[in-house]
């Protein structure tokens, strides 16, 4: 049986001492936090993933530097198991224990016992392919990541600069390939490839959309972006705007999906540049979600967010799989959080089966693979759509009975490809949405007009400890502290259609406040006052009082 190579680990191990004072925690999306403090953690997570592919036989696991819609101070870490999703849960808390692990020496315990309690045979090879996004932070932390490969001895394939949904879709097609499952080929070009040959064929014949603006949070998606325009050529024309990579500060600055989603506004950036009734998207900063919004013929901001997107397709896949002749077989279901605009939730659960999960792709992804065909997206822009194995093999192999039927299927079957099913994907996510507006002929005009979202308001309460936030009921109740859902309950009851909840971030120092009601005051009132409680509970920081609740 192999040991450890604690020589090797001691050796590069204090190379990267963990900061005294600081806890570490895996949290919604792996480790975040500012990355000047991440040195330790990079190197950590380079021999952790390193013993995860040694516990799955050598397949290959990824690592994502990034810290997505973060501001560019902040960096993270996440990683990828085999078949390009979220890392099993069960090894975010042995990523939290080996993370703050105080010494080298105890660093080598915690090692020691999680190869012992998870029955890791050393002798496995351990394969991994890594990326980072466009943050300053990046080469410094990628380099004590490498380090981490180095003294766990890990095959590392360096994906250099790209978007958290490519590494994903690189993670998967590297441990398909050559096996009947396989993904596509397993490069940056293989990505571009697959979803713009998917793309052409299923817009083939079509009316041309108008160019299409894309705000690229001045981040990795806009390398993506232009090369992926590049491929679709004249199928799809993307005017890329947010594209100052290596412009100090500019990331995720009043741009981006997240910008969009929580302000509810146009980036500045685009306001000159939008035309009524053009078209536009903001990705965030790693490319992993996707938020549209036109503005109509008075000039007036309308936003059509992840819930938008998943009414939108979700519809459009079950008439696809009525059309075919496979309504009876397959079940399409859709998969939200509580920051669902409750209207969507309605016009959604009148239609099809909808469940409610924590906020995280990983539960949502998990929650629509119990579907045949699972939608899955959060408000804020990140989701996907995932085709069950089972629900493949049968579009590959139904024999349709009629040629409206066969046409159907066909456009069932390239949307399989079109669709990252790894992860939720602002590029593919683009794409899918581009095709259904160009076969309902809907603009941004039509497409909002599914529903009308009751006016809501997200914002962020800064308190000295997150932590003592507690929920239950997918996030929907507070458990702790004691006493304060029942103050939330008495507000709510004060509005009509009132909705509110609270829950702390696991990507930001935040407590996070969501409230909706039926107008616009109303929301915002109910969300300030929410805030205010939360506030007067924790003891939040008075200086950010309450310019940041609004
Ligand atoms: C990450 C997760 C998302 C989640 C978001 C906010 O997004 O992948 O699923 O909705 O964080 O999470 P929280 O409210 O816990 O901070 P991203 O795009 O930042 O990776």
């Amino acid at each position: 049986m192999a040991e450890l190579p604690l020589e090797a680990l001691r050796k590069l191990s204090d190379l990267h001492p963990k900061p005294a004072n600081l806890h570490f925690q895996y949290g919604t999306a792996g480790f975040r936090t500012l990355g000047s403090t991440m040195d330790s953690v990079m190197f950590r997570v380079g021999v952790l993933a390193g013993l995860r592919s040694k516990k799955l036989d050598g397949k290959t696991i990824g690592v994502m530097v990034t810290a997505s819609h973060n501001p560019e101070p902040d960096n993270g870490v996440k990683l990828v198991d085999p078949r390009g999703e979220m890392l099993e849960a069960s090894w975010e808390v042995h990523a939290t224990t080996l993370a703050n692990a105080p010494t080298t020496e105890a660093f080598i315990e915690a090692l020691s016992t999680l190869v012992k309690n998870a029955k890791i045979d050393l002798s496995k090879p351990a394969r991994v392919v890594y990326a980072r996004d466009t943050r300053p932070s990046g080469p410094a932390l990628v380099a004590a990541l490498e380090d981490g490969f180095k003294a766990i001895g890990v095959s590392a394939r360096n994906a250099e600069v790209t978007t958290t949904p490519v590494l994903h879709y690189l993670v998967k097609a590297i441990n398909t390939k050559g096996t009947k499952d396989e993904y596509g080929e397993d490069s940056e070009e293989g990505y571009m490839e697959k979803l713009s040959s998917a793309f052409k064929k299923l817009v083939a014949g079509k009316v041309s959309p108008p160019p299409l603006i894309v705000d690229c949070a001045n981040g990795v998606g806009a390398r993506a972006a232009a090369k992926l325009s590049d491929y679709l050529g004249d199928s799809l024309k993307l005017i890329l705007h947010n594209t100052a990579t290596t412009t100090p500060g500019a990331l995720n600055n009043a741009c981006g999906a997240d910008f969009v989603k929580t302000s509810q506004k146009i980036p500045p950036s685009l306001v000159s540049i939008l035309k009524p009734g053009q078209r536009a998207c903001s990705l965030d900063g790693d490319a992993d979600r996707l938020i549209y919004f036109y503005l109509d013929d008075r000039g007036l901001f309308h936003m059509l967010d992840g819930d938008k997107i998943a009414a939108l397709v979700a519809a459009f896949i079950v008439e696809l799989v009525k059309g075919a002749g496979l309504g009876e077989e397959i079940q399409v279901g859709v998969v939200q959080t509580a920051y669902a605009n409750g209207a969507s939730t309605k016009y959604l659960a009148d239609r099809l089966p909808v469940t409610c999960v924590s906020t995280g792709v990983k539960h949502l992804h998990h929650a629509a693979e119990r579907y045949d065909i699972g939608v899955y997206f959060e408000a804020n822009g990140h989701g996907t759509v995932l085709f069950s194995p089972e629900t493949t093999e049968k579009l590959n192999t139904h024999q349709p009975s009629t040629p409206a039927q066969s046409t159907a299927l066909g456009h069932l079957v390239n949307l399989t490809r079109l669709i990252n099913q790894t992860v939720g994907d602002a590029l593919s996510d683009m794409l899918l949405v581009e095709v259904v507006l160009v076969y309902k002929s809907y603009s941004g005009i039509e497409w909002d007009s599914l529903y009308h979202d009751l006016p809501n308001r997200l914002v962020k309460v800064v308190v000295p400890d997150r932590n003592i936030f507690k929920t239950e009921d997918a996030e929907r109740r507070l458990i702790s502290p004691p006493g304060l859902q029942q103050k939330i309950d008495e507000l709510v009851r004060r509005y009509e259609f009132g909705r509110a909840f609270v829950r702390p971030s696991g990507t930001e120092d935040v407590v996070r406040v969501y409230a909706e009601a039926t107008s616009r005051a109303q929301a915002d009132d109910l969300a300030y006052r929410v805030a205010g409680l939360v506030y007067d509970e924790a003891g939040g920081d008075t200086s950010r009082r309450p310019a940041e609740f609004l």
